[in-house]
């Protein structure tokens, strides 16, 4: 059996990381127009660098939890493509053998002159130059809104290829991503969605878990 899984930020919340649709998510104290845009950035680098270093400092500082552990496990015994919004490496801190950064990677950085990509400094700021040009350019390597997601041709053939969907802790508000349910039930997998609430797309799941991450994801994966 092909399994596909999409995570979200609602799997790194029990590891203490905020979501950001939440009441008290991180668009409640930043609008995502100042912080997660190209525009933002050619605007304002420094405030779009002192959002990522805190970002980056979190992500270092926390732990996988038990659904990071589980999703790990199943991929080490199944035939299973793990892909997540999430920027963080909790999946790979977790065990997993393979995980696909749909969104990119807090601990990379990219450079807006010449496309060239490192591993990331703890702290990035305007004088962050990149190492392959020289030029002071240097950003997050993460997908903003208006930018093109990373691997998506090889996402598409997975859901193609699925016999199960699994959507765990993301909200459905992001395309593509919230769109992939759909391509998959084309494609006759069975989708389940995992989430402490309903999301703007449960209505294309199948089947539900409701619950915490860290107590559904180690059910289910059982
Ligand atoms: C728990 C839990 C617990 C909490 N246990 N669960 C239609 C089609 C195509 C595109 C668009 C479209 N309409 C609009 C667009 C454009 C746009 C878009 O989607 N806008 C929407 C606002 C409508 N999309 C884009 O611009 C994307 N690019 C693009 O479309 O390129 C062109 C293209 C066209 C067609 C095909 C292909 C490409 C790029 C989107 C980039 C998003 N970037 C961000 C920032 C990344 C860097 C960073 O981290 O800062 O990605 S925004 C942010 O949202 C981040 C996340 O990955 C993403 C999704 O959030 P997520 O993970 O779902 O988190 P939350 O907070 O929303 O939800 C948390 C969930 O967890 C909730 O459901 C909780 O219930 C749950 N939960 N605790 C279990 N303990």
């Amino acid at each position: 059996m092909r399994i596909t899984v999409l995570t979200g930020a609602g799997i790194s919340a029990e590891s203490g990381l905020r979501t950001f649709r939440a009441e008290d998510g991180l668009w409640e104290e930043h609008r995502l127009e100042d912080v997660a845009t190209p525009e933002a950035y050619a605007r304002d680098p420094a405030l779009v660098h002192r959002f990522y270093n805190a970002r980056r400092a979190a992500a270092a500082a926390a732990q996988p939890n038990a659904a990071h552990r589980a999703l790990a496990d199943l991929a080490r015994k199944h035939d299973v493509t793990l892909v997540t919004q999430n920027v963080d490496d909790l999946h790979e801190r977790g065990g997993a053998p393979y995980v696909i950064h749909m969104h990119g990677r807090l601990n990379r950085a990219l450079c807006a002159a010449c496309g060239h990509r490192w591993p990331s400094p703890a702290v990035m700021d305007v004088t962050t130059a990149c190492p392959d040009c020289g030029s002071r350019s240097a950003r997050p390597d993460v997908v903003w809104f208006g930018e093109m997601p990373y691997d998506l041709d090889d996402i598409t053939e997975e859901l193609e290829r699925a016999d199960l969907f699994a959507a765990i802790g993301t909200s459905g508000n992001v395309y593509p991503a919230a769109g992939f349910v759909r391509m998959a039930r084309q494609f006759r997998a069975h989708c389940v969605e995992l989430n402490l609430d309903r999301s703007a797309v449960s209505s294309d799941f199948q089947e539900h878990l409701t619950g915490p991450a860290t107590e559904i994801v180690p059910g289910w994966v059982a």
